[in-house]
């Protein structure tokens, strides 16, 4: 049987609430909560995809609408859960526009280290490419920014405390 998210959040906090009456002072907890409805909750971190392809500039701006950022996932398995569960291509938040042939990729505005390019890749094909997708694969390219491309926000779960 599958138990609502919320449900089992609220069954958790119970128990800390349970354990920390008393005057415990070491009971403090934090929790993780569940994503907003219409997102996908990954460990702590929730994804939404935008119902329209975007050029990657436009992508990152429709993020920050919404209170999140443009996805830019930092591992192989973080990277083959939106493959298998939201879609398999899609930009990520690392772009060389800046200055050619240096890869800025970010989570927010926190540098991220993690690389996946293919083989031969980042190839700036037509000297014009500077944004980079997630191929089906789950290994990276760089394309044209100003293709319209699927899109991924991110953002953190939100933490309860105690
Ligand atoms: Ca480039
Ligand atoms: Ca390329």
């Amino acid at each position: 049987m599958m138990l609502p998210k919320r449900l089992i959040v609220g069954l958790i906090s119970l128990c800390l609430v349970i354990r920390c009456t008393g005057g415990n002072e070491r009971c403090g907890a934090s929790i993780r909560g569940a994503c907003p409805s219409a997102w996908s909750q990954w460990g702590d971190k929730c994804y939404k995809q935008l119902s329209e392809n975007l050029p990657w500039a436009e992508a990152n701006q429709e993020c920050i609408k919404m209170g999140s950022v443009l996805v830019m996932p930092q591992s192989q398995e973080e990277t083959e859960y939106l493959v298998k569960n939201m879609i398999y291509y899609f930009w990520i938040n690392c772009s060389d526009l800046q200055v050619e042939g240096t890869w800025v990729c970010q989570d927010g505005t926190t540098d991220v280290e993690y690389r996946n390019w293919r083989d031969g890749e980042p190839s700036n094909g037509g000297g014009k490419e500077d944004c980079a997708v997630v191929n089906p694969s789950g290994d990276w390219n760089d394309v044209p920014c100003d293709h319209p491309i699927p899109t991924i926000c991110q953002r953190s779960a939100p933490q309860l405390h105690f």
